[in-house]
């Protein structure tokens, strides 16, 4: 679609998925984050979502969402991104992501910030 509304089900390249529930009027949405991946001691859980993205009509949108992984780890994860359309008219979402664990002491604080990348295509 030459719109871009992440509205419904993504999976990502490391088998993560993520529903967005509902993108309101201003561009503001909440969701639920299933990763595939964690070296916590816990068993993963889906984890809440929230972010904004901008409602362009050409299809080409960027966003940011955070994850609060609040169920099993203090730690928290943000995403920044852009929609496209490949070419096969299939949308993908290419993201960079900063996750941050929670150190026990500020001399600690050098360490505490992971980063990659993700990319999403649309489930279904
Ligand atoms: O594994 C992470 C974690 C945080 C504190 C102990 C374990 C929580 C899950 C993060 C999932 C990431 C990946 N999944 C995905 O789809 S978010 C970015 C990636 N994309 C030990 C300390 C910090 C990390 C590991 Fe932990």
């Amino acid at each position: 679609p030459q719109q871009c509304d992440l509205t419904g089900w993504w999976k990502n390249d490391l088998g993560s998925r993520m529903q967005v529930f509902k993108v309101e009027n201003d561009g503001t949405f909440s969701g639920e984050y299933h990763t595939a991946v964690s070296s916590a001691m816990k068993p993963i859980q889906p984890s809440p979502l929230v972010g904004s993205q901008h409602l362009d009509e050409d299809g080409q949108c960027t966003f940011g969402f955070t994850v609060n992984w609040k169920k099993f780890s203090d730690s928290t994860a943000v995403f920044v991104g852009q929609c496209f359309n490949g070419g096969d008219g299939k949308e993908v979402l290419h993201t960079s992501w900063l996750l941050r664990e929670k150190v026990d002491a500020e001399s600690n604080d050098w360490k505490a910030t992971r980063t990659g990348r993700n990319t999403f295509a649309r489930m279904g």
